[in-house]
Protein backbone atom coordinates (compact mmCIF):
# COMPACT_ATOMS: atom_id res chain seq x y z
CA UNK A 1 0.00 0.00 0.00
CA UNK A 2 1.12 3.76 -0.59
CA UNK A 3 -0.39 6.62 1.56
CA UNK A 4 -0.28 9.84 -0.03
CA UNK A 5 0.70 12.63 2.23
CA UNK A 6 0.61 16.41 1.15
CA UNK A 7 2.31 19.04 3.38
CA UNK A 8 2.17 22.43 3.32
CA UNK A 9 4.53 25.26 3.93
CA UNK A 10 6.87 22.15 2.86
CA UNK A 11 9.94 24.82 2.09
CA UNK A 12 9.36 25.83 5.81
CA UNK A 13 11.19 24.70 9.01
CA UNK A 14 9.06 22.59 10.21
CA UNK A 15 8.29 21.21 7.06
CA UNK A 16 11.95 20.37 6.80
CA UNK A 17 12.10 18.14 9.85
CA UNK A 18 8.78 16.07 9.10
CA UNK A 19 9.62 15.31 5.45
CA UNK A 20 12.80 13.08 6.02
CA UNK A 21 11.38 10.96 9.34
CA UNK A 22 8.01 10.42 7.02
CA UNK A 23 9.96 9.12 4.28
CA UNK A 24 12.33 7.26 7.01
CA UNK A 25 8.75 5.51 7.94
CA UNK A 26 8.73 7.17 11.80
CA UNK A 27 4.65 8.14 10.45
CA UNK A 28 3.02 5.19 9.29
CA UNK A 29 6.03 2.40 10.04
CA UNK A 30 8.40 0.56 8.01
CA UNK A 31 5.95 -1.37 5.54
CA UNK A 32 3.82 1.61 4.20
CA UNK A 33 5.56 3.45 1.03
CA UNK A 34 4.48 7.45 1.03
CA UNK A 35 4.11 9.70 -1.84
CA UNK A 36 5.03 13.54 -0.79
CA UNK A 37 2.81 16.17 -2.12
CA UNK A 38 4.56 19.62 -1.07
CA UNK A 39 2.25 22.34 -1.81
CA UNK A 40 4.51 25.87 -0.86
CA UNK A 41 3.49 29.67 -2.25
CA UNK A 42 5.76 30.77 -4.99
CA UNK A 43 7.91 32.26 -2.43
CA UNK A 44 9.00 29.30 -0.59
CA UNK A 45 9.25 26.51 -3.94
CA UNK A 46 12.71 26.71 -4.05
CA UNK A 47 13.45 25.92 -0.58
CA UNK A 48 10.63 22.76 -1.10
CA UNK A 49 12.41 21.81 -4.19
CA UNK A 50 15.65 21.39 -2.15
CA UNK A 51 14.42 19.36 0.19
CA UNK A 52 12.81 17.10 -2.44
CA UNK A 53 16.15 17.33 -3.82
CA UNK A 54 17.37 16.13 -0.17
CA UNK A 55 14.72 13.47 0.19
CA UNK A 56 16.21 11.81 -3.12
CA UNK A 57 19.46 11.61 -1.98
CA UNK A 58 17.97 9.77 1.39
CA UNK A 59 17.52 7.02 -1.04
CA UNK A 60 14.53 5.79 1.07
CA UNK A 61 13.19 2.46 0.17
CA UNK A 62 9.63 4.42 1.37
CA UNK A 63 9.49 7.21 -0.38
CA UNK A 64 7.63 6.14 -4.32
CA UNK A 65 7.07 9.56 -5.18
CA UNK A 66 7.59 13.59 -4.44
CA UNK A 67 5.84 16.44 -5.83
CA UNK A 68 6.29 19.76 -5.36
CA UNK A 69 3.88 22.59 -6.53
CA UNK A 70 2.42 25.96 -5.70
CA UNK A 71 -1.35 24.37 -7.07
CA UNK A 72 -3.41 23.53 -3.76
CA UNK A 73 -5.79 21.13 -6.68
CA UNK A 74 -2.68 19.22 -7.64
CA UNK A 75 -1.03 19.04 -4.25
CA UNK A 76 -4.20 17.52 -2.77
CA UNK A 77 -5.34 14.92 -5.49
CA UNK A 78 -5.63 11.60 -3.91
CA UNK A 79 -4.23 13.03 -0.49
CA UNK A 80 -4.85 10.23 2.26
CA UNK A 81 -3.23 12.70 4.79
CA UNK A 82 -2.55 16.47 4.72
CA UNK A 83 -0.27 18.25 7.09
CA UNK A 84 -1.28 21.90 6.97
CA UNK A 85 1.97 23.37 8.39
CA UNK A 86 2.14 26.65 6.30
CA UNK A 87 0.28 29.65 8.03
CA UNK A 88 1.11 32.97 8.01
CA UNK A 89 3.09 34.44 10.60
CA UNK A 90 1.73 37.37 12.97
CA UNK A 91 3.67 40.40 11.61
CA UNK A 92 4.75 44.05 13.36
CA UNK A 93 1.54 46.06 13.95
CA UNK A 94 -0.64 43.19 12.97
CA UNK A 95 -3.79 42.69 15.61
CA UNK A 96 -5.20 39.28 16.05
CA UNK A 97 -8.25 39.59 13.78
CA UNK A 98 -5.74 40.11 10.95
CA UNK A 99 -4.23 37.54 11.83
CA UNK A 100 -7.47 35.70 11.83
CA UNK A 101 -8.19 36.96 8.27
CA UNK A 102 -4.96 36.23 6.85
CA UNK A 103 -4.79 32.89 7.93
CA UNK A 104 -8.48 32.09 6.73
CA UNK A 105 -7.58 33.44 3.39
CA UNK A 106 -5.00 30.16 3.11
CA UNK A 107 -7.18 27.62 5.52
CA UNK A 108 -10.22 28.42 3.55
CA UNK A 109 -9.35 28.17 0.03
CA UNK A 110 -7.21 24.62 1.51
CA UNK A 111 -10.31 23.16 2.77
CA UNK A 112 -11.79 23.68 -0.56
CA UNK A 113 -8.92 21.65 -2.07
CA UNK A 114 -9.00 19.38 -0.22
CA UNK A 115 -12.79 18.87 -0.26
CA UNK A 116 -12.69 18.35 -4.35
CA UNK A 117 -9.20 16.35 -4.39
CA UNK A 118 -8.45 14.60 -1.53
CA UNK A 119 -9.19 11.01 -1.10
CA UNK A 120 -12.34 9.96 0.78
CA UNK A 121 -10.99 9.09 3.81
CA UNK A 122 -8.64 12.00 4.43
CA UNK A 123 -7.77 13.15 7.68
CA UNK A 124 -6.17 16.81 8.37
CA UNK A 125 -3.33 18.06 10.99
CA UNK A 126 -3.47 22.08 11.62
CA UNK A 127 0.29 22.71 12.60
CA UNK A 128 -0.14 26.30 11.38
CA UNK A 129 -1.13 28.70 14.08
CA UNK A 130 -3.86 29.84 14.97
CA UNK A 131 -4.06 25.85 15.00
CA UNK A 132 -6.99 25.90 16.16
CA UNK A 133 -9.31 28.33 14.57
CA UNK A 134 -7.51 27.22 11.14
CA UNK A 135 -8.52 24.06 11.47
CA UNK A 136 -12.23 25.42 11.96
CA UNK A 137 -12.14 27.39 8.94
CA UNK A 138 -10.71 24.49 6.51
CA UNK A 139 -13.50 22.20 8.11
CA UNK A 140 -16.06 24.47 7.24
CA UNK A 141 -14.81 25.17 4.01
CA UNK A 142 -14.59 21.51 2.69
CA UNK A 143 -17.78 20.85 1.61
CA UNK A 144 -18.64 17.02 2.36
CA UNK A 145 -15.88 15.85 4.67
CA UNK A 146 -16.92 15.28 8.18
CA UNK A 147 -15.69 17.84 10.77
CA UNK A 148 -14.00 14.89 12.51
CA UNK A 149 -11.73 14.46 10.26
CA UNK A 150 -10.02 17.80 10.93
CA UNK A 151 -8.23 18.04 13.77
CA UNK A 152 -5.34 20.77 15.77
CA UNK A 153 -2.00 19.78 16.49
CA UNK A 154 -1.50 20.05 20.38
CA UNK A 155 0.35 16.79 20.98
CA UNK A 156 3.53 18.93 21.45
CA UNK A 157 1.92 21.06 24.04
CA UNK A 158 1.24 17.73 25.93
CA UNK A 159 4.82 16.38 25.19
CA UNK A 160 6.16 19.12 26.84
CA UNK A 161 3.47 18.84 29.81
CA UNK A 162 4.76 15.17 30.37
CA UNK A 163 8.22 15.93 30.47
CA UNK A 164 7.73 18.87 32.88
CA UNK A 165 6.03 16.45 35.40
CA UNK A 166 8.95 14.32 34.93
CA UNK A 167 11.61 16.45 35.33
CA UNK A 168 9.62 17.59 38.38
CA UNK A 169 9.20 13.94 39.79
CA UNK A 170 12.86 12.79 38.70
CA UNK A 171 10.88 10.25 36.89
CA UNK A 172 11.54 8.82 33.41
CA UNK A 173 9.31 10.35 30.76
CA UNK A 174 7.96 6.93 29.55
CA UNK A 175 6.53 6.32 33.09
CA UNK A 176 4.16 9.53 32.74
CA UNK A 177 0.78 9.03 31.53
CA UNK A 178 -2.57 10.94 30.79
CA UNK A 179 -1.18 14.55 30.94
CA UNK A 180 -3.74 15.86 28.60
CA UNK A 181 -4.39 19.38 27.08
CA UNK A 182 -7.71 21.35 27.38
CA UNK A 183 -8.70 24.37 25.30
CA UNK A 184 -6.57 26.19 22.31
CA UNK A 185 -3.05 26.09 21.43
CA UNK A 186 -2.02 29.12 23.01
CA UNK A 187 -1.06 30.52 26.37
CA UNK A 188 -4.61 29.94 27.75
CA UNK A 189 -4.18 26.27 27.37
CA UNK A 190 -4.69 23.60 30.29
CA UNK A 191 -2.32 21.10 31.13
CA UNK A 192 -4.36 18.72 33.27
CA UNK A 193 -2.19 16.84 35.61
CA UNK A 194 -5.30 15.97 37.54
CA UNK A 195 -5.40 12.26 36.21
CA UNK A 196 -1.81 11.80 35.40
CA UNK A 197 -0.08 8.99 37.17
CA UNK A 198 3.84 7.93 37.41
CA UNK A 199 4.59 4.23 36.70
CA UNK A 200 1.20 3.50 37.63
CA UNK A 201 0.73 5.94 40.43
CA UNK A 202 -1.40 8.56 41.08
CA UNK A 203 1.26 11.81 40.35
CA UNK A 204 -0.60 14.19 43.00
CA UNK A 205 0.37 11.54 45.56
CA UNK A 206 4.03 12.47 44.26
CA UNK A 207 3.61 15.78 43.85
CA UNK A 208 2.26 16.22 47.39
CA UNK A 209 4.91 14.55 48.24
CA UNK A 210 7.31 17.11 46.76
CA UNK A 211 5.73 20.17 46.94
CA UNK A 212 3.83 21.75 49.81
CA UNK A 213 1.37 23.21 48.12
CA UNK A 214 0.70 21.14 44.97
CA UNK A 215 -1.75 24.36 43.54
CA UNK A 216 0.57 26.70 43.74
CA UNK A 217 2.87 25.32 41.90
CA UNK A 218 0.90 24.47 39.17
CA UNK A 219 -0.34 27.83 38.98
CA UNK A 220 3.31 29.71 39.41
CA UNK A 221 5.43 27.41 37.60
CA UNK A 222 4.18 24.28 35.95
CA UNK A 223 1.31 25.72 33.90
CA UNK A 224 3.21 28.84 32.77
CA UNK A 225 6.40 26.98 31.75
CA UNK A 226 4.33 24.80 29.60
CA UNK A 227 2.14 27.03 28.25
CA UNK A 228 4.96 29.43 27.04
CA UNK A 229 7.34 26.98 26.41
CA UNK A 230 7.53 28.12 22.75
CA UNK A 231 8.38 31.90 23.61
CA UNK A 232 11.24 29.99 26.03
CA UNK A 233 12.26 27.99 23.02
CA UNK A 234 12.58 31.19 21.19
CA UNK A 235 14.54 33.49 23.83
CA UNK A 236 17.22 30.43 24.52
CA UNK A 237 17.34 29.10 20.45
CA UNK A 238 16.92 31.99 18.53
CA UNK A 239 14.29 30.26 16.50
CA UNK A 240 10.79 28.74 17.35
CA UNK A 241 10.51 25.41 18.00
CA UNK A 242 10.67 23.11 15.13
CA UNK A 243 11.89 19.26 15.47
CA UNK A 244 9.76 18.91 18.42
CA UNK A 245 6.81 20.23 16.67
CA UNK A 246 7.50 18.20 13.80
CA UNK A 247 7.68 15.28 16.58
CA UNK A 248 4.84 16.18 18.18
CA UNK A 249 3.35 15.93 14.61
CA UNK A 250 4.43 12.93 13.63
CA UNK A 251 2.71 11.57 17.27
CA UNK A 252 -0.57 12.67 16.41
CA UNK A 253 -0.77 11.66 13.15
CA UNK A 254 0.50 8.25 13.62
CA UNK A 255 -1.56 7.59 16.79
CA UNK A 256 -5.03 8.53 14.47
CA UNK A 257 -3.68 6.26 12.07
CA UNK A 258 -2.65 3.33 14.28
CA UNK A 259 -4.45 4.02 17.47
CA UNK A 260 -3.33 4.52 21.45
CA UNK A 261 -3.49 2.18 23.93
CA UNK A 262 -3.98 5.28 26.65
CA UNK A 263 -5.27 9.07 26.44
CA UNK A 264 -3.53 11.37 24.69
CA UNK A 265 -4.55 15.18 23.33
CA UNK A 266 -5.71 16.33 19.58
CA UNK A 267 -7.99 19.44 19.26
CA UNK A 268 -10.88 17.91 17.73
CA UNK A 269 -14.50 19.14 16.74
CA UNK A 270 -16.79 19.41 19.75
CA UNK A 271 -20.47 18.13 19.60
CA UNK A 272 -20.60 19.73 23.40
CA UNK A 273 -18.60 17.83 25.66
CA UNK A 274 -17.95 19.19 29.04
CA UNK A 275 -19.76 22.22 27.60
CA UNK A 276 -17.50 23.18 25.23
CA UNK A 277 -19.64 24.60 22.89
CA UNK A 278 -20.66 22.81 19.48
CA UNK A 279 -18.75 22.89 16.58
CA UNK A 280 -15.40 24.68 17.79
CA UNK A 281 -11.78 22.78 17.15
CA UNK A 282 -10.69 22.57 20.93
CA UNK A 283 -7.96 20.07 22.50
CA UNK A 284 -9.51 17.26 25.03
CA UNK A 285 -7.90 14.29 26.34
CA UNK A 286 -8.78 11.39 23.46
CA UNK A 287 -8.12 8.17 22.32
CA UNK A 288 -7.76 7.07 18.63
CA UNK A 289 -9.67 3.93 18.67
CA UNK A 290 -10.37 2.07 14.67
CA UNK A 291 -9.04 5.38 12.78
CA UNK A 292 -11.39 8.20 15.15
CA UNK A 293 -10.51 10.28 17.81
CA UNK A 294 -13.02 9.71 20.66
CA UNK A 295 -13.33 12.32 23.57
CA UNK A 296 -12.63 10.71 26.85
CA UNK A 297 -15.55 10.92 28.60
CA UNK A 298 -17.28 9.88 32.33
CA UNK A 299 -14.18 12.54 33.45
CA UNK A 300 -15.49 15.57 36.63
CA UNK A 301 -12.95 18.38 36.52
CA UNK A 302 -12.92 19.94 39.82
CA UNK A 303 -14.09 23.71 39.94
CA UNK A 304 -10.22 24.93 39.89
CA UNK A 305 -9.84 22.89 36.39
CA UNK A 306 -13.04 23.36 35.05
CA UNK A 307 -12.39 27.81 35.80
CA UNK A 308 -9.24 26.98 33.51
CA UNK A 309 -10.65 24.96 30.84
CA UNK A 310 -13.80 27.66 30.94
CA UNK A 311 -11.06 30.53 30.31
CA UNK A 312 -9.51 28.85 26.65
CA UNK A 313 -12.86 27.74 25.57
CA UNK A 314 -13.96 31.79 26.09
CA UNK A 315 -10.88 32.13 23.60
CA UNK A 316 -11.75 29.79 20.98
CA UNK A 317 -15.42 31.03 20.94
CA UNK A 318 -13.69 34.69 20.58
CA UNK A 319 -11.45 33.60 17.84
CA UNK A 320 -14.63 31.50 16.25
CA UNK A 321 -16.72 34.99 16.68
CA UNK A 322 -13.76 36.91 15.22
CA UNK A 323 -13.67 34.44 11.86
CA UNK A 324 -17.54 34.78 11.80
CA UNK A 325 -17.89 38.78 11.35
CA UNK A 326 -15.72 38.36 8.69
CA UNK A 327 -18.53 36.06 6.85
CA UNK A 328 -15.46 33.15 7.16
CA UNK A 329 -17.43 30.07 9.01
P1 LIG B 1 8.26 28.70 8.53
O1 LIG B 1 7.99 30.16 8.36
O2 LIG B 1 9.65 28.21 8.61
O3 LIG B 1 7.53 27.89 7.36
C1 LIG B 1 6.24 28.17 6.95
C2 LIG B 1 6.20 27.86 5.47
O4 LIG B 1 4.83 27.94 5.05
C3 LIG B 1 7.00 28.83 4.61
O5 LIG B 1 7.90 28.12 3.78
C4 LIG B 1 5.93 29.55 3.78
O6 LIG B 1 6.39 29.87 2.47
C5 LIG B 1 4.83 28.49 3.76
N1 LIG B 1 3.48 28.99 3.47
C6 LIG B 1 2.94 30.17 3.85
N2 LIG B 1 1.71 30.29 3.35
C7 LIG B 1 1.46 29.16 2.67
C8 LIG B 1 0.37 28.69 1.89
N3 LIG B 1 -0.72 29.45 1.72
N4 LIG B 1 0.46 27.48 1.32
C9 LIG B 1 1.57 26.73 1.43
N5 LIG B 1 2.65 27.13 2.13
C10 LIG B 1 2.60 28.32 2.73
O7 LIG B 1 7.42 28.28 9.84
P2 LIG B 1 7.55 26.94 10.71
O8 LIG B 1 8.54 27.16 11.79
O9 LIG B 1 7.71 25.79 9.81
O10 LIG B 1 6.11 26.93 11.42
C11 LIG B 1 4.95 26.68 10.68
C12 LIG B 1 3.70 26.94 11.52
O11 LIG B 1 3.66 26.08 12.65
C13 LIG B 1 3.62 28.36 12.10
O12 LIG B 1 2.31 28.85 11.90
C14 LIG B 1 3.88 28.14 13.58
O13 LIG B 1 3.30 29.15 14.38
C15 LIG B 1 3.22 26.80 13.78
N6 LIG B 1 3.56 26.06 14.98
C16 LIG B 1 2.59 25.32 15.56
C17 LIG B 1 2.82 24.51 16.65
C18 LIG B 1 1.74 23.68 17.25
O14 LIG B 1 2.01 23.01 18.25
N7 LIG B 1 0.51 23.66 16.72
C19 LIG B 1 4.15 24.48 17.28
C20 LIG B 1 5.26 24.95 16.39
C21 LIG B 1 4.90 26.14 15.52
O15 LIG B 1 4.94 27.28 16.30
Amino acid sequence: MTTTITITGAGGQIGYALLFRIAAGDLLGPEEKVRLRLLEIPQGLKSAEGAALELQDGAFGLLEDVEVTDAADTAFAGCDLALLVGARPRGPGMERGDLLAANAGIFGPQGVAIAENAAPGVRVTVVGNPANTNALIAAASAEGVPAERFTALTRLDENRARAQLALALGAPVSDVRRVPIWGNHSATQFPDVSHATVAGRPASEALAERFDDVTGWLESSFIPRVAKRGAEIIEVRGSSSVASAANATIDHVRDWVHGTDDWTSAGVVSHGEYGVPDGLICSFPVRSIDGQWQIVDGLEPDAWAQARIDASVAELVEEREAVRALGLV
